[in-house]
C-alpha cells in the first residue's frame, strides 16, 4: 500500500476543528484529528507545507517508522504545533491499518480490557446552587463522574462556568476576551461547593475539579487539603507543571489525588513526575501528544508508577481525537477516567461516529479503524473563523494564567 495524498480539511461547525485525511492507492483512507485550540492555522501550515509532501509514496503500515521519520527527522523536536500534527498523521495511519485489518483500532491494540469506557461530565453554574442543580442533570443522565465547577462571588466570570451548560465552548472571540483571578476567593470559596455537592448527593459519584494552572504549590496544597473530607476523585492542573519541584509539595499536604497533562506533548514532559509519583492521573490525549504510538509510551511508563489514564475531552478536541482516544481507553491496561464533554449537533454531523454513551460510560463502536468519519461536503458550509481562549488578569492588572 502507499499514500496517494495528505488533505487537510478545516472546518468551524460552531467551533474549529482540524482535520489530516490520508488516501492511499488501496482506495483506503484514514482521519487524524490536528485542532490546536487557538492556534489552528500553525498546525495547517505545518502539515500542508512540511508533512504532507514527505508522506507521498510512503507505506502506510509502517505507522513506528512514519512516527519516528516526523519526529527525529524534523530536528526541532516536540512542543504542541509539531506533536498535533504527527499526532494527526499517526492517528490516520492506525486508521487505515485497523481497516486494513477489518478490525476496530482497540482489537488492533490487544483487545478490550473493560466493558467500555467510564466518563466524567462538567456540571457548572453561575453559583453554587446552579451548579447543585447541574449536578443532579448528570447523575440523572446516568453519569457515575462529574466535574464540578461554580462561579466565584466577586469575580464576573471564571473558567468552567459557561453560558451553555451542555457544550462548554471557552474559545469564542475575534480577539482574546479578558477574565479577572483572586486566589484569596477562589480558595474560600471552592471548599463550600464539595461540601453542599456531597450534603446533597452524598458519595456515590465520583467528583472531580479542575483548579486550571492556577494556585502556587502552597494554596494547592491548602485546597487538596481542604478537599479532602469530600472525597475528590482528582484535582486537575492545581499548578502550572513546569516545575516538576512544585508537585512535591502539594504532596507533602494533601492526599487529594492529582491529575495534570492536558497540555503535556511528550513523555519528556510528564517523566518526571511520574517516576516519582507526584501525580495520580496523566491527562494527555491522543491529538495534543503525537498519537496513539506516542500515548502507548506515556501510558506504559504511568503503569510502573500506579499512574492511570485520564485522557482531556474537551469540545476542542474534534470527535476524531475522542474515537480513537476511546479506542485506546477501552485497551490501555492502567485507564483511570475519560473526559467527555460533548460536542453540538452540528460537530457531530460533521463528523459521523460509532462511539455512543450509554450508562456513564463511552464505548468506541465495532466499526473497522477507529470509527470516526468526517463528512467533506458538510464541512465544508463551516468556514475557519479566528477564535481565542480568554486571557487572565488579577485584580490588580497583572497577568495571570488562564
Ligand atoms: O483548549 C483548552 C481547553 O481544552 C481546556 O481549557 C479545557 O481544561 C480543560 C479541561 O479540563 O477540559
Ligand atoms: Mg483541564
Amino acid at each position: 500500500m502507499k499514500i496517494t495524498k495528505a488533505q487537510v480539511i478545516v472546518t468551524c461547525p460552531g467551533r474549529n476543528f482540524v482535520t489530516l485525511k490520508i488516501h492511499t492507492n488501496e482506495g483506503l483512507y484514514g482521519i487524524g484529528d490536528a485542532t490546536l485550540n487557538g492556534r489552528e492555522k500553525a498546525v495547517v501550515s505545518y502539515l500542508e507545507d512540511y508533512v504532507a509532501p514527505c508522506l507521498i509514496g510512503k507505506d502506510p503500515e509502517r505507522i513506528e517508522d512514519i512516527w519516528q521519520y516526523l519526529y527525529r527527522g524534523c530536528y526541532w523536536r516536540r512542543g504542541p504545533v509539531t506533536m498535533s500534527a504527527i499526532a494527526a498523521v499517526d492517528t490516520a495511519l492506525w486508521d487505515i491499518k485497523a481497516k486494513a485489518a477489518d478490525m476496530p483500532l482497540y482489537q488492533l491494540l490487544g483487545g478490550a480490557s473493560r466493558d467500555s469506557v467510564m466518563v466524567y461530565g462538567h456540571a457548572n453554574g453561575t453559583n453554587i446552587e446552579e451548579t447543585i442543580e447541574e449536578v443532579g442533570k448528570y447523575t440523572d443522565l446516568g453519569y457515575k463522574a462529574i466535574r464540578a465547577q461554580t462561579g466565584i462571588p466577586g469575580i464576573p466570570s471564571t473558567y468552567g462556568v459557561s453560558k451553555d451548560k451542555m457544550f462548554y465552548e471557552p474559545a469564542d472571540a475575534e480577539f482574546p476576551s479578558e477574565n479577572v483571578w483572586s486566589t484569596e476567593k477562589y480558595l474560600d470559596h471552592t471548599p463550600k461547593l464539595f461540601e453542599k455537592i456531597r450534603g446533597t448527593y452524598g458519595f456515590d459519584h465520583h467528583l472531580l475539579h479542575d483548579v486550571h494552572h492556577r494556585l502556587t504549590p502552597i494554596e494547592a496544597g491548602r485546597l487538596g487539603k481542604s478537599l479532602e473530607p469530600y472525597r475528590l476523585f482528582w484535582m486537575e492542573d492545581c499548578v502550572a507543571a513546569d516545575n516538576v519541584e512544585s508537585l512535591k509539595l502539594v504532596r507533602q499536604h494533601t492526599v487529594t489525588p492529582l491529575a495534570i497533562g492536558e497540555i503535556f506533548n511528550s513523555v519528556w514532559d510528564c517523566k518526571d513526575m511520574i517516576t516519582n509519583q507526584l501525580i495520580d492521573y496523566i491527562r494527555t490525549t491522543v491529538v495534543h501528544a503525537g498519537g496513539i504510538t506516542h500515548l502507548k509510551q506515556i501510558a506504559s511508563l504511568a503503569s510502573l508508577y500506579h499512574v492511570r489514564t485520564g485522557c482531556h475531552g474537551a469540545t476542542d478536541l474534534s470527535p476524531v481525537c475522542m474515537g480513537a482516544s476511546l479506542n485506546f481507553n477501552l485497551w490501555v491496561p492502567n485507564f483511570g477516567i475519560q473526559e467527555y464533554m460533548r460536542h453540538t449537533p452540528e460537530t457531530d454531523e460533521v463528523f459521523p461516529h460509532a462511539y455512543s454513551f450509554n450508562k456513564g460510560a463511552l464505548h468506541p463502536g465495532n466499526t473497522p479503524g477507529h470509527g470516526v468519519d468526517i463528512d467533506e461536503k458538510l464541512a465544508a458550509k463551516y468556514p475557519y473563523k479566528r477564535a481565542y481562549l480568554p486571557v487572565n488578569r488579577l485584580e490588580d492588572g497583572t497577568m495571570c494564567n488562564w
